[in-house]
């Protein structure tokens, strides 16, 4: 499996267009310049992580760390149009292909040799390089998790190949965290258990993390027994779907659900007729000072289910939108998709 994932995604779309920028100390944040500091940091380049500023941080947080620092609001639009470009490029070369995030993919390679897979790797770094002008890491291993560990280890621009052999050895001593999905919830509850480093987990009882997080958690067993089953879901070539509709002025919240309704029906409907199925369904809502917030719920397979996607709405709602901070837009978008053609039910 080889596993590609760009470096500083955003800020380094953003240098493409402002080459003055191109290696400094620089964010790209949720809100507009004006009211940057109610925001937050969606990435930023590797000169300004040594200053301690990290994606998901506050805006106003980072500013303390660095008060000069460079501040860009995101556009979407702009990094997908590049994301579809370099998803093209992964696409020529005809291995099956998962789409991961705007900027994450994986190949699968079947038995590649190990120097075929190593030279294969250098020539998908060496394209995006010379016809997009943007780094990429790249990790090359047995299974999208160990692949994407491999990855995250050679940031940045890197490319690190750890063979099956060795990849008890390459995880056992790294933190529970650098382990794909483990989040805080899950990270929080194996370090209440004293497991703190994945060769502690590769030692706890299955039974007992079947117990705490079902299915999750013997893939999580697996994993840091350095087994990984995760299978390549082919990805559609189109990302994401979306509707979405201006709010009239002194909205109720309470009734913002009736707006996203007719809005999702049409959305499943789309996804049907394009024969995809989606796993991600998000809400994103704009508000009065334009800064917006998306919230995602990501379910465990793939789905058309359009009463999916009305309970992840209904749940989202109240996290996103409050009668004090009224949203002047909203929308609900399904992501993670997969074609479904040639498969004869969409359940
Ligand atoms: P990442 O791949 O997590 O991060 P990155 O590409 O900026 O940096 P690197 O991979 O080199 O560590 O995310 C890809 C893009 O997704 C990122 O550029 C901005 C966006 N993003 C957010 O909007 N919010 C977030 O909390 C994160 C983590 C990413
Ligand atoms: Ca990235």
């Amino acid at each position: 499996m080889l596993y590609v994932d760009m470096d500083y995604f955003y800020a380094a779309c953003e240098e493409l267009r402002h080459p003055e920028l191109r290696g400094k100390a620089f964010v790209v944040g949720t809100s507009p310049p004006e009211t940057k500091e109610s925001g937050v940091i969606q990435t930023c380049t590797y000169p300004a992580r040594k200053f301690g500023i990290k994606s998901g941080m506050s805006t106003a947080f980072a500013f303390k760390l660095k008060p000069d620092l460079i501040y860009l609001q995101a556009d979407e639009p702009y990094y997908e149009g590049i994301s579809q470009k370099i998803f093209d490029i992964l696409r020529s070369y005809k291995y099956k292909m998962e789409i991961l995030s705007v900027d994450e993919a994986a190949l699968d390679l079947g038995d590649s040799e190990y120097d075929k897979a190593k030279a294969l790797g250098f020539s998908i770094k060496n394209r995006i390089k010379n016809e997009m002008n943007l780094d990429a890491s790249i990790g090359i291993s047995y299974g999208k998790v160990f692949a994407k560990m491999a990855c995250d280890a050679s940031k940045p621009n890197g490319l690190l190949l750890i063979k099956k052999e060795e990849i008890l050895d390459f995880i056992k001593d790294k933190p529970i965290s650098a382990l794909p999905g483990i989040g805080r919830k899950t990270g929080g509850k194996l370090k209440s258990m004293n497991i703190n480093t994945i060769g502690e987990l590769a030692k706890a009882n299955p039974l007992k993390l079947i117990e705490w997080f079902g299915s999750y958690g013997s893939d999580l067993y697996q994993q840091a027994n350095g087994i990984d089953n995760s299978r390549i879901e082919e990805s559609s070539t189109i990302l994401s779907l979306s509707r979405e509709k201006v709010i009239p002025p002194n909205f109720d919240p309470d009734a913002l659900y009736d707006i996203l309704k007719p809005l999702a029906e049409d959305l499943v409907k789309d996804a049907i007729s394009k024969k995809l199925m989606f796993k991600t369904i998000s809400v994103k809502a704009v508000f009065q000072d334009y800064s917006t917030s998306v919230k995602s719920i990501t379910l465990n397979n793939y789905s058309s289910s359009l009463e999916l996607v009305l309970k992840a709405v209904r749940s989202i709602i109240p996290k996103l939108v409050s009668e004090t901070r009224p949203a002047r837009k909203i929308g609900v978008r399904i992501s993670s998709l997969i074609d479904v053609k040639g498969q004869k039910t969409l359940f």
